[in-house]
């Protein structure tokens, strides 16, 4: 079945959803489950070298040298000129930002050589499989020597095939990272938090059989059937592929098309996955002598009129927004439990559902709201102005729109792919982003499209939608910093909002800075109470709001960002924290907790 056409026929009896079966099936680029395989982890300590000439890569006439530090030389004799030794390095932790590893490095932007060396012992019948997590922004990828290749995009994960670089013993990785903002990157040089550079998540060298399950989607469709497919690499033989839901009575062989794709679909009555029982259901896919266990939930999410459904239900998206920003330390968040411990603080606060902003957070962050049952809004860094005007930038916007659902699709958490937030209104964004929102429908028809606009038209007491982007997108976002950017707070629960869309909204942003222990009259900014009181009376304007279905303000935790140099209150965090960078609740917290309540 055609995506496109499905797409419309559903469209026509009004009621938007879809299935994982009816998405269109991409090349197999990235495995499916990295952590649920056998592998070698190369997390830890790598050696670094710095390099804001790139001295390690070109040479004085600005050329590409043959021996760059990618060769990684060893110091053998006292004759020889070699002017870098990474043995004898730094070192940083992977994962992690360099950053706030190193107060040199906290406004470093460039290059950065990293380099580990690992022992394995290859089997000739199995398939080695370099996987990164994520590394800001470019990472170009050695193996002993070898260039395995480049990846472009700060937040999504990658992987190089080993292959023959491989050997038997000891061998050599080397990244060049490379963090510097150009303008026709995605996201662009301007950007309201840290660039954080560096080999940011986990780093694995995954090891399959020859003929393997590389990819896999499992999810509930409109009708209430488990379908999706499976994706195996190699399969000379023709072998089914056996799929099994152990707690539901189902262990099915499928078999396996020419090009190694089996479609499924089953009627059984499994238990649905919402955020006041995120049941979880073990999955386990076979085929030859590949095993792959995951943990599956099973829900659907459509737009019906100004409603959004959760398994056929209105439900009201009480959230919060977060940054990828540990709690427990300076950084990026990376672990399982730095996800744990962000995601138990949005529950503490009443919510059943998060923004991730601004870019594709790790993967913990996605399997730990399946299980603490928080819906979720993911998000591609389409932000501010990037260039609209690019293919080469549509085609990095799209590339990180790919491996965002290529990673994700089967969290039955995510609710929401967001295609971009506060962009300028004009017809190149527009193409832009209706060819996104297509290709994100195309890629996955089950999950609803939206975007965080920021253009509304003002008048002193009204504020009316207008951006054609909203005809686009399943579920309007409105970020708007009533009482803060503009209007006084009073003055915003008298605000009447207008929006001919017929759709759902959601206040995907709003609030104020404030500097956590600072306390004064309401009126004057960065007190507690001056937040608080912005937070009570937006949430007084937006009860008047119809369409609304939704909040997600702005933003549960002090973060850090270049743009905020206020000395003795900013210090290059905004301020706009529910809670402090270090986890301390702010007066608002308790606002947003007793309206959420
Ligand atoms: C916004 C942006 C967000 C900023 C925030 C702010 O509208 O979407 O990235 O951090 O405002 O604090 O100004």
């Amino acid at each position: 079945m055609g995506s496109s056409k499905s797409l419309n026929a559903l469209l026509a009896f009004v009621l938007f959803t879809g299935c994982a079966a009816a998405a269109d099936v991409p090349d197999a680029f990235l495995i499916q489950h990295p952590q649920g395989r056998e592998s070698i982890s190369l997390d830890g300590e790598w050696r670094v070298i710095p390099d804001p000439y790139e001295n390690g890569y070109y040479n004085h006439r600005y050329e590409p040298k043959p021996d760059g530090y990618f060769l990684a030389r060893k110091h053998t004799d006292p004759t020889q000129l070699i002017e870098y030794d990474f043995r004898r390095s730094q070192v940083l932790e992977v994962p992690g930002d360099w950053n706030s590893q190193d107060e040199r490095y906290f406004f470093y932007e460039g290059t950065m050589w990293y380099f580990k060396s690992f022992e394995v012992e290859p089997r000739r019948d199995r398939r080695y499989l370099l996987h990164f997590g994520g590394i800001n922004y470019i990472a170009d990828v050695w193996l002993n020597g070898e260039f395995l290749g480049r990846h472009e995009g700060g937040f999504t994960p990658f992987q190089f095939e080993a292959g023959n670089a491989l050997q038997d013993g000891e061998n050599v990785i080397v990244v060049k990272v490379d963090n510097r903002r150009e303008r026709d990157q995605v996201p662009t040089v301007n950007t309201d938090w840290w660039n954080y550079g560096g080999i940011t998540r986990s780093v694995r060298l995954i090891d399959v059989p020859r003929n393997h399950v590389a990819d896999y989607r499992i999810g509930l469709s409109a009708t209430g059937a488990i379908e999706g497919w499976i994706r195996v690499s190699g399969n000379p033989d023709k072998t089914p592929v056996a799929l099994s839901f152990p707690g539901l009575s189902v262990d099915a062989q499928l078999p396996v098309n020419d090009d190694g794709l089996a479609r499924f679909s089953f009627d059984v009555d499994a238990q649905r996955w919402s955020p006041t029982s995120p049941v979880l259901h073990d999955v386990r896919v076979r085929f030859g002598e590949d095993t792959i266990d995951d943990r599956i939930g099973f829900r659907t999410i459509a737009v019906r009129g100004e409603d959004i459904l959760l398994n056929g239900e209105p439900v009201f998206l009480k959230g919060i927004s977060l940054h990828e920003e540990a709690l427990s330390r300076p950084g990026r968040a990376w672990s399982y439990d730095d996800a744990r411990e962000l995601l138990q603080q949005a529950l503490e606060l009443g919510c059943n559902f998060v923004r991730l902003a601004h870019y594709p957070h790790n993967e913990n962050m996605l399997r730990a709201a399946d299980e603490m049952g928080l819906m979720v809004w993911s998000e591609i860094p389409v932000y501010w102005t990037i260039d609209f005007d690019s293919a080469a930038v549509f085609g990095k916007a799209r590339q990180q729109l790919d491996e965002m659902v290529a990673r994700d699709a089967n969290r039955a958490s995510i609710i929401l792919w967001s295609i971009a937030n506060e962009t300028p209104q004009g017809s190149a964004r527009l193409r832009f982003l209706d060819d996104l929102a297509s290709h994100a429908r195309r890629l996955d028809p089950s999950r609803l499209i939206t975007a965080a606009l920021d253009t509304q038209t003002a008048d002193r007491f009204q504020r009316i939608i207008e951006d054609p982007l909203a005809d686009t997108i399943d579920v309007i976002g409105i970020n708007s910093y009533c009482g803060w950017y503009s209007d006084a707070p009073e003055d915003c629960a008298r605000i009447r909002w207008v929006s001919g869309y017929g759709k759902p909204i959601i206040m995907s942003e709003m609030g104020a800075g404030a500097l956590q222990g600072r306390h004064g009259d309401a009126a004057h900014r960065w007190t507690e109470e001056y937040q608080a009181q912005v937070y009570r009376q937006n949430l007084a304007m937006i009860d008047n709001i119809d369409a609304l279905r939704g909040l997600s303000p702005w933003i549960l935790k002090d973060f850090r960002s270049p743009r905020r140099p206020l000395p003795g209150i900013q210090d290059f965090w905004n301020r706009k924290g529910l809670l402090s960078e270090t986890g301390k609740r702010k007066k608002a917290w308790r606002v947003l907790h007793d309206y959420y309540k």
